[in-house]
C-alpha cells in the first residue's frame, strides 16, 4: 500500500494562532491518524512561513528583530499542537538551515533548466499579499481584490520564472487527474482561471535594497528570493529534499491540506515550480471553506476571533475536534458559534454517544456482573445492528479517506442513533426482569461489540475519548493499533467474560442557561491589577498594543433615526464592507461635512448597540472644552492605515 503524507500550510508567524490554523491542523492530525489506522505507513508535516515583509513589519510593531520575533511565535505555533492532540512527525521552519539549503537547490535547478530570466517589471504591489497584481486582476476601482487597499505601483529589475511556459501541461494534468485538486468547485475555479489566460510569468526575487530577511538566490546575492517560492518549497525540504530517503519514500504521494484562501499558490504555482524543477507534481490538493462567525469573517478588528484554547479548557478538547470535523462540511464555509458547540456537544455527544455507553454499561453492571455475557443466537434485529456496523463503518471508512469527515461522521451516526433504539426496542431491562439470560446476553454482547466499533472508528477524531471508551468495554491499551478496514465484515472480537466499566459518564450535557450567565459574571470580574512595576496612571505597553487604531474614510453620515445626539457613519477600513459606527458627535458636526473624510478608529472595540443600531467600533475626537475635532491625516493614506 502507498505510503501516506499529508501537509497543512506553513503557517505566517506575523500573528497567534487562530481556530482557522487550528481546524486545518486538527483535521490534517485526523487524516493521518485515520490512514495509519487504514494500514498505511504516514508522515504529518505542518510548520510556520517566517519570511518576508509581512513579518518584518509585524516584528518592528513589535520592537523586536525578525529574528527573535518569529522564534517566539513559531514556538506558539508548536507548543500548542500537542495541546490540540495533534502530533506532527515534523515541524518545519523556513528560517533553518536544511529549508534553506533546499531552496537555493531548487533555484538553481530551476536556473540551470532555463526557466528563470532576468528582467524589468512594473506591478502593483500588495504588501498584504506580498505579491505583484495586475491591472486585470484588480478590482474595478483598481484595489487588491484580498485586502481592498490600492497596491503600490513598484517598478524593478527582478529575475522571473517562466509559469506561463506551463500552463498547457497544467491544464491537461488537471483534466486527467480529476481528483488532482478536491473538491470540485476548487478544481473548475483553477481550470477556469487557466482558461482565462491570466497565468503570467512568477515575479520570484525582491532586491535586498527593499528586503533582506529571505533566503538568498543563489545566483545573485542582491536578491532574496519571494516569499512564496520559498515557502511552497518546504512541503518537500520537510521531506528532506534534496538528500534524503524519507523524500524518495514519500515523493510524490504527498497530499496537501488548504483552505481556500491560498487556492492559487498551490494548484498552479506548485506544480508547474515542480514541473519546472524535474519533480513528479503532488498527488491531492484538499481545499476547504473558511470558518466564519456568525456569517462573518474572522479578523482581529472584528474582535470575533475565536481561541482554540478557551474552548478545550471549558468543553474538553475532544468535543472540540468532534465540533469542527462534524461542522465544517468539506469545501464549504463553516459557522463557529458558541450555541451550535453547545448544541451539538448536547445533541450528539451527550444525548446519543454518552447516554449509549452510560445506559448499556450500567446495564452490563446491574444484569452481567459488569462482564461482558457470551451471545448465544442472533435474531433478525441483531443481523439488522450487524449489516448497519458494516454499512456505517464502510461509508464511514470511505468518506475519511475523502476529507468528507462532516458525512463521514453523520453516516457513523447513522449505527449510534440506532444502537439507542436497538436498547429501547430489544428492552433489556425487560429480558432480565422475565429471567430470559440467553437473549439478553446476545443483546448486550451486540450492543458491546458495536460499540467497540463506533469507539475504534472514531479513535482519529476523539483519540482521548476512543482510548478511554475502548478501555470501558475491556480492550486493552493498544486496541486503536487495530486496522479499522478488518472491522467490516467481522463481528465477534470482543471476548465474552471480559471486565468492563461498571459507569460512563463521557460527556456530560452543557446547559446553553448556566453557561451563559458564568461566562457573563467572568466578564463581569474586576480587571487584574496592574504590576508593581508601573507608576499609578501608566499602562504597559502591551496593553497599548491591544488598541486596534486605524485610519478610514467616512462614506456615509447621517442622522440616528431614534436619537438627536447619535450619528450613523459608514466608514471605509479598508475591510471590503464598510463599518458601521454611531457616534455621539451630531451636536459637532453636520453630517454632510463628514463625508470624505479620512479619520481615527478604534477598530477592536466590542460590537454594541446603541440606540437600536449596532456599533462597530469608536471614531475618536479631540475635546477642546466644548469643542470636537476630527483626528485625521496631514496627507491621504489607504483606508485600514494603522496608527502606531
Ligand atoms: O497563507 N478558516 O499562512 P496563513 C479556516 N504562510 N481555515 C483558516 C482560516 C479560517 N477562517 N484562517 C486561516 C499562509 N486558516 C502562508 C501559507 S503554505 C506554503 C504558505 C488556515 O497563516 C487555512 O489553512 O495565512 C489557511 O489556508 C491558512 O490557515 C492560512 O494561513
Amino acid at each position: 500500500m502507498l505510503p501516506y503524507s499529508l501537509t497543512t500550510p506553513i503557517y505566517y508567524v506575523n500573528a497567534k494562532p487562530h481556530l482557522g490554523h487550528a481546524y486545518t491542523t486538527i483535521l490534517g492530525d485526523s487524516l493521518v491518524r485515520f490512514q495509519r489506522m487504514m494500514g498505511r505507513r504516514s508522515f504529518f508535516v505542518t510548520g510556520t512561513d517566517e519570511h518576508g515583509d509581512k513579518i518584518v513589519q509585524a516584528a518592528e510593531k513589535a520592537g523586536q528583530t525578525p529574528a527573535a520575533f518569529t522564534d517566539a511565535i513559531s514556538r506558539e505555533f508548536s507548543e500548542l499542537w500537542p495541546r490540540l492532540g495533534v502530533q506532527p512527525d515534523r515541524f518545519v521552519r523556513t528560517t533553518g538551515k536544511a529549508h534553506k539549503k533546499a531552496v537555493q537547490t531548487f533555484l538553481q535547478r530551476v536556473y540551470d533548466n532555463g526557466d528563470i530570466y532576468f528582467g524589468e517589471y512594473g506591478g502593483h504591489y500588495c504588501f498584504g499579499c506580498e505579491r505583484f497584481y495586475t491591472e486585470k486582476e484588480l478590482t474595478e476601482e483598481g484595489l487588491c481584490p484580498q485586502h481592498l487597499v490600492k497596491p503600490e505601483y513598484i517598478s524593478e529589475k527582478n529575475y522571473f520564472f517562466r509559469m506561463s511556459k506551463y500552463q498547457g501541461w497544467l491544464k491537461e494534468h488537471i483534466l486527467a487527474n480529476p481528483d488532482f485538486i478536491r473538491p470540485e468547485r476548487y478544481r473548475s475555479e483553477v481550470l477556469s482561471l487557466l482558461d482565462s489566460g491570466a497565468l503570467e510569468d512568477l515575479c520570484i526575487s525582491r532586491p535586498k535594497s527593499r528586503l533582506t530577511w529571505g533566503i538568498d538566490l543563489p545566483f545573485d546575492e542582491n536578491y532574496v528570493c519571494y516569499v512564496w517560492f520559498d515557502a511552497l518549497i518546504s512541503y518537500i525540504s520537510a521531506l528532506g529534499w534534496p538528500d534524503n530517503s524519507t523524500f524518495e519514500a514519500l515523493w510524490p504521494g504527498e497530499e496537501h491540506l488548504v483552505a481556500k484562501d491560498i487556492l492559487k499558490p498551490h494548484a498552479i504555482f506548485w506544480p508547474t515550480m515542480l514541473k519546472a524543477a524535474g519533480l513528479e507534481p503532488y498527488r491531492h490538493l484538499n481545499v476547504h471553506g473558511y470558518w466564519l462567525t456568525r456569517d462573518t469573517k474572522m479578523s482581529k478588528s472584528l474582535g470575533n476571533v475565536v481561541a482554540p484554547l478557551e474552548y478545550v479548557d471549558t468543553y474538553g478538547l475532544d468535543a472540540f475536534r468532534y465540533f469542527l470535523l462534524r461542522d465544517m462540511h468539506f469545501g464549504s464555509d463553516g459557522n463557529f458559534t458558541e450555541e451550535a458547540f453547545i448544541a451539538r456537544l448536547n445533541a450528539d455527544l451527550a444525548n446519543d454517544l454518552g447516554n449509549l455507553f452510560s445506559r448499556v454499561l450500567s446495564m452490563a453492571a446491574k444484569f452481567c456482573h459488569s462482564t461482558v455475557p457470551a451471545p448465544a443466537e442472533y435474531g433478525e434485529a441483531e443481523s439488522y445492528v450487524r449489516e448497519l456496523a458494516d454499512t456505517a463503518l464502510g461509508n464511514f471508512q470511505s468518506l475519511f479517506g475523502e476529507v468528507r469527515t462532516s458525512s463521514a461522521l453523520e453516516a457513523l451516526w447513522e449505527l449510534v442513533r440506532h444502537l439507542n433504539k436497538y436498547v429501547d426496542s430489544a428492552a433489556p431491562w425487560a429480558l432480565a426482569k422475565a429471567g430470559d439470560t440467553v437473549r439478553l446476553g446476545t443483546v448486550l454482547y451486540t450492543l458491546l461489540e458495536s460499540m467497540r466499533k463506533v469507539a475504534l472508528s472514531l479513535a482519529p477524531v476523539m483519540p482521548e475519548t476512543a482510548a478511554t471508551m475502548l478501555s470501558q468495554l475491556g480492550c486493552p491499551g493498544d486496541e486503536e493499533k487495530r486496522l479499522l478496514k478488518d472491522e467490516i465484515g467481522s463481528f465477534g472480537l470482543l471476548m465474552p467474560g471480559t471486565p468492563l466499566a461498571a459507569a460512563s459518564n463521557l460527556f456530560p450535557r452543557v446547559d446553553p442557561e448556566k453557561k451563559r450567565a458564568a461566562s457573563q459574571q467572568s466578564a463581569a470580574k474586576p480587571a487584574k491589577v496592574a504590576p508593581e512595576s508601573s507608576a499609578p496612571g501608566n499602562i504597559e505597553y502591551a496593553d497599548f498594543q491591544k488598541l486596534e487604531l486605524k485610519i478610514g474614510t467616512i462614506l456615509v453620515a447621517e442622522q440616528h433615526p431614534n436619537a438627536d445626539k447619535l450619528l450613523r457613519l459608514e466608514i471605509d477600513l479598508g475591510e471590503g464592507t464598510p463599518r458601521q459606527i454611531i457616534s455621539g458627535i451630531a451636536r459637532h458636526f453636520s453630517p454632510e461635512s463628514l463625508v470624505g473624510k479620512q479619520v481615527a478608529v478604534v477598530a477592536n472595540l466590542a460590537p454594541r448597540m446603541l440606540r437600536g443600531l449596532e456599533s462597530k467600533g469608536m471614531l475618536l475626537t479631540a475635546a477642546d472644552g466644548d469643542t470636537l475635532r476630527l483626528i485625521t491625516v496631514e496627507a491621504p493614506v489607504a483606508d485600514g492605515s494603522s496608527i502606531a
